[in-house]
């Protein structure tokens, strides 16, 4: 069972999440080295994609930089609230995890911050800011900022499902999570684009693609972090949600409706009047995000400096066919048509 630790934090009724960085001061909070793993957990594999290394764990590839702080948080380092139960947001990079950031956020905190409001979180601070990315703060030693945060905490992760702590993993806490994948050469494409513009070690586009097909590409292989999700929300829908980027941006409005109704605060009829699904569509969208000033001039700090405007870039579906030929879209797409074969999920 989950421990309780932390309720007593909780939850301004109704109120929803507080942003992470209105509720905790990461630059006071010094980052330290993750507490050592046991050597067994990671495996001798390790591949090295242009000076970055990536190591084995449980089968999936994480930058050796993360795999001590993956480790410590699946061991038991991340304790999932009990009375007010967490809301993880799950992804592979680039599969659309800054916008689910802003939806979920808006949704939830919707009473607290009526998304009209000129003061709203979203417009002074960036979507990774309101919801902090678990792994990355285990992998700098400043998961402690977690307990900081009160109920109901929203949370994001990169990592699959079973990288997560066990009673998070096998649905025993409270803890429910909404997943979102992307179509995988949209995704691949998108990684490109965000490690140039980030002056990552350079990376050729051919180098992307073929990690992704060959499952060395962070937090891969691919179809088994998004089988292992697909699977949870089959068996447990009312625990994992599952939501493919192409089916958000054709309906942004029933994705508000689904995640509302899936964190236990769907809309009111007096809310549906008001028009409030339409307003959280907007403040979310790429041109609203994009244009404000904190998206356009700030940088967010994951091991690596990231600049907050590269979060936002064409926001489309297909993008793809404007960088690789039909064919290397075609051999990618049946890779992930054998792999994912029989389990009823499509991308
Ligand atoms: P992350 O996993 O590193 O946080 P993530 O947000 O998943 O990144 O990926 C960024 C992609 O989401 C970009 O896609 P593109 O490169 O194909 O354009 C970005 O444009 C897109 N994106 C970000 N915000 C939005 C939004 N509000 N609406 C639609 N797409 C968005």
């Amino acid at each position: 069972m989950a421990n309780t630790e932390g309720d007593h934090l909780a939850a301004r009724d109704g109120e929803g999440p507080v942003a992470f960085k209105d509720a905790v001061d990461v630059e006071a909070t010094p980052a330290r080295p993750p507490t050592a793993h046991t050597a067994a957990a990671v495996s001798a594999a390790r591949v090295t994609l242009q000076g970055q290394q990536l190591v084995r764990v449980n089968g999936y590839w994480v930058f050796d930089s993360w795999a001590q702080g993956v480790i410590a948080m699946r061991r038991g380092g991340l304790v999932p609230r009990a009375t007010v139960g967490d809301v993880l947001l799950a992804s592979l990079p680039k599969s659309g995890t800054t916008w689910l950031k802003a939806l979920a956020f808006a949704t939830m905190a919707r009473r607290a911050w009526p998304p009209a409001s000129p003061d709203h979180p979203l417009r002074r601070l960036n979507p990774h800011d309101c919801v902090p990315l678990v792994d990355s703060l285990f992998a700098v030693g400043r998961d402690k900022l977690l307990d900081e945060l009160p109920s109901p905490r929203l949370m994001s992760t990169h990592m699959p499902l079973s990288l997560l702590p066990a009673t998070v993993a096998d649905g025993s806490s409270n803890t429910k999570i909404i997943y979102i994948c992307r179509d995988q050469k949209d995704r691949l494409v998108s990684v490109w684009h965000f490690r140039k513009r980030n002056d990552l070690p350079d990376l050729s586009l051919q180098e992307v693609y073929e990690s992704v097909c060959n499952g060395t590409c962070f937090a891969g292989p691919v179809w088994d972090h998004m089988l292992e999700y697909w699977r949870a929300s089959n068996a447990d829908p009312g625990r994992v949600l599952f939501l493919k980027y192409e089916e958000v941006l054709q309906h942004p409005g029933n994705t508000v409706r689904k995640l509302a109704h899936f964190v236990g605060q769907p809309f009111s009829n007096t809310e549906e009047e008001a028009d409030v699904v339409a307003e959280i569509v907007k403040l979310c969208s790429l041109e609203n995000l994009r244009s404000q000033k904190v998206n356009k001039e700030g940088i967010r700090d994951v091991i690596i400096k990231f600049s907050h405007d590269s979060y936002f870039r064409k926001g489309m579906a297909g993008d793809w066919r404007n960088h690789m030929t039909p064919e290397l879209g075609e051999h990618l797409d049946s890779i992930l048509c054998d792999k994912l074969d029989g389990s009823g999920l499509t991308i």
